[in-house]
């Protein structure tokens, strides 16, 4: 690693360089350098981003622009330079590596967490989208092709199922059947998205809780990170992808699925939070599909991690054999949850906005 982070414009000599997090895709470090300084090393996983060029330019030119309007240096994400003046460096392997400044004095939520940071994480994401809302969308790159086009989740999952690499196919027929039972309904934002009726503006695409650092000192959402889905897409999809993770009462790779339930207070909480940070730059449309954009982003989580498992487990890190199978459950057994809850979610939206 030694080699790797002199190749960057980092302060001070290298005293630790340490894995850091519970991201699913990048491989992340905590380095430590003395006189004391702190930085964030990642190697890229180009299995996920086959064109790191593009995503880096696209990381650039977002962190550039919110930074342009962003006075506290810890409130956005600020990428080293490597000593050539690049943002990244290729290592003889073909790896390819960047490095942050470590944001100091915050606090990182690896599980859900309680209502009001549930709803402070939710401004933070909502501010964020209001932010890039004059971004112009085609300077970006798109960093993974239809990342969010649930029809072609689904093309995927059937792909795995046809090469079964690992036999494990029957093993999962019942979240097989879950999944296949409600393909329709799945596409029924893509459909929306093709013919205009909803529109592709800037979006994060990965709003998981452990995407947002807080304040250590106030408690207050203080930094978005993990910017490499930043490219169009759908409002509803970076309020769902929020939900599904944040909204549940059990941690996403729980193994008890009783204790998986979708919590309406948290739900409640996030929808009030990003409302109220975005909701004047939505259509009346992309409100109305917020609960839907909850649902939607749940099922299409589970197939992802569904295909994962059938295909061998070569997307996700994972710590145990079945730890994309645990993960897929969770995530259904929120899709079944919200279903029963339909009423309730629609209700809290229309209490809220009374258009929906
Ligand atoms: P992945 O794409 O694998 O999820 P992330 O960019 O989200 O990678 O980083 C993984 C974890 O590392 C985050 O959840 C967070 O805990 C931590 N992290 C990432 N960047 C920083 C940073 N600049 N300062 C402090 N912690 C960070
Ligand atoms: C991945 O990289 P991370 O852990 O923040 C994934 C998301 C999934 C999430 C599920 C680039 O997020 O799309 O929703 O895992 N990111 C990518 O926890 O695929
Ligand atoms: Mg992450």
């Amino acid at each position: 690693m030694r080699d790797i982070l002199e190749r960057f414009e980092i302060e001070g000599r290298v005293v630790l360089c340490e894995h850091y997090g519970s991201g699913h895709v990048n491989d992340t470090y905590m380095v430590v350098t003395q006189p004391r300084r702190r930085y964030i090393l990642q190697r890229i996983s180009t299995r996920a981003f086959p064109d790191v060029e593009a995503l880096m330019r696209n990381i650039s030119l977002v962190t550039g622009w919110l930074r342009a309007n962003e006075k506290d240096p810890r409130r956005v994400l600020n990428l080293i330079p490597e000593r050539n003046g690049g943002t990244f460096i290729k290592t003889r392997e073909g790896d390819y590596y960047r490095v942050y400044d470590f944001v100091e004095d915050s606090v990182c939520f690896q599980a859900p967490c309680d209502e009001k940071t549930f709803y402070k994480s939710a401004v933070a994401f909502g501010d964020f989208q209001r932010r890039l809302s004059d971004f112009d969308a085609s300077l970006l790159s798109e960093t993974i092709p239809r990342f969010h086009n649930t029809r072609s989740r689904y093309a995927q999952l059937r792909e795995a199922m046809k090469k079964d690499p690992l036999g494990r196919l029957r093993e999962v027929a019942e979240q097989v059947d879950f999944a296949l039972s409600r393909e329709e309904e799945a596409g029924v934002m893509v459909d929306m998205t093709d013919s205009g009726e909803l529109p592709r503006r800037v979006t994060h695409n990965d709003t998981k809780l452990n995407n947002v650092l807080f304040d250590a000192a106030t408690g207050d959402a203080l930094c978005v990170i993990d910017l490499d889905t930043v490219m169009p897409g759908l409002a509803a999809n970076d309020f769902g992808d929020s939900i599904r993770f944040g909204a549940s009462t059990a941690a996403e790779d729980e193994k008890n699925l009783d204790r998986v339930e979708m919590s309406l207070g948290m739900y409640r909480a996030y929808l009030e939070g990003f409302l109220f940070s975005c909701g004047d730059i939505l259509t009346d449309i992309e409100k109305q599909t917020l609960p839907l954009g909850a649902k939607l982003m749940t099922l299409e989580c589970g197939v992802r991690f569904l295909t994962d498992y059938i295909s061998g487990d070569v997307y996700y890190h994972i710590d145990r054999p079945e730890h994309n199978l645990d993960r897929c459950k969770t995530q259904f057994k929120l899709v079944l949850d919200m279903e029963r809850k339909w009423d309730m979610i629609s209700g809290i939206l229309k209490e809220m906005y009374p258009k929906a």
